[in-house]
């Protein structure tokens, strides 16, 4: 949704820029203070958006910007460059150990951010690709949350193990893995518990889990909606667990 109106502005500021046959330094900068709104308005970082307008305006205002026969054109180029810069140009895969050894995918996040749905999801990717993967219910607080999974893993027609509410998170996850040594599951996937709030029984639960487990990959799962707040969850889980990838949901 934020990036949704996001597009609507700057498609706005663009055709501002598009309709002019020439343009100053001073249409530029104007411009791109609109842009720079726009983002802040889409609840991007400050930090973030006022190194990216200096980037931007820095190759903006050249001379052969201004003085092509497009000069609108261009700096929409620009903008659209340093944007995807700015998302990210590389991607990076899960990493996963050979088939004859037992990845584990510790998935962590707040309760709602879509722990449950994407650990199904990635379990399914993983089984479309070759791997036999197994869902863990580690989530003993809600008993929905177990059911949650198994309906989820059924969709992906992928086997979850489960041992209700009584146990330790750790001890489900200990198990999980001698059952997928048994049943030659080399993707084992731990779907864990989430807090309103980041909290220290949440921490410490995790923190059990990943200092008696051989954890392979840790994943934060975050909700795009909760803007710059979902920042601050990532830092914690990094301090706090370490965490190898983010999962964005919600987009
Ligand atoms: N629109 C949308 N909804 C999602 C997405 N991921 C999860 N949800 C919904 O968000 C709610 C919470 O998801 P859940 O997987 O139970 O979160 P958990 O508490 O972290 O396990 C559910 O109603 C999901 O259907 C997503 O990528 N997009
Ligand atoms: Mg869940």
């Amino acid at each position: 949704m934020a990036f949704e109106s996001l597009s609507d502005k700057l498609q706005n500021i663009f055709k501002g820029l598009r309709g002019k046959g020439r343009l100053t330094e001073d249409d530029v900068k104007a411009a791109l203070k609109e842009v720079k709104m726009a983002l802040l308005e889409a609840d991007v970082s400050f930090k973030v958006v006022k190194q990216f307008i200096k980037t931007v305006t820095e190759r903006a205002i050249g001379q052969d910007v201004l003085n092509s026969l497009t000069p609108g054109q261009m700096v929409i180029k620009i903008v659209n460059e340093e944007l995807t810069n700015l998302m990210g140009s590389e991607t990076t895969k899960l990493k996963l150990l050979p088939d004859n050894e037992i990845t584990v995918i510790m998935m962590m996040g707040l309760q709602g951010a879509g722990k449950t749905t994407t650990t199904a999801k990635i379990a399914g990717k993983l089984k479309g690709s070759g791997k036999k993967p197994l869902l863990v219910a580690c989530d003993v607080y809600r008993p929905a949350a177990v059911e949650q999974l198994q309906i989820n893993g059924d969709k992906q027609g992928v086997p979850v193990f489960a041992m209700g509410t009584n146990h330790k998170p750790v001890d489900i996850a200990k198990a999980a893995i001698e059952h997928a040594k048994k049943n030659n599951n080399n993707v084992v996937v731990l779907d864990t518990a989430g807090r309103l709030h980041v909290d220290e029984d949440m921490m410490n639960e995790l923190i059990e889990i990943r200092d008696n487990i051989d954890i392979t990959q840790t994943v934060l799962v975050v909700d795009a909606m909760t803007g710059q707040d979902a920042v601050n969850v990532a830092t914690q889980f990094n301090e706090k667990i370490g965490i190898d990838g983010i999962i964005i949901t919600k987009l």
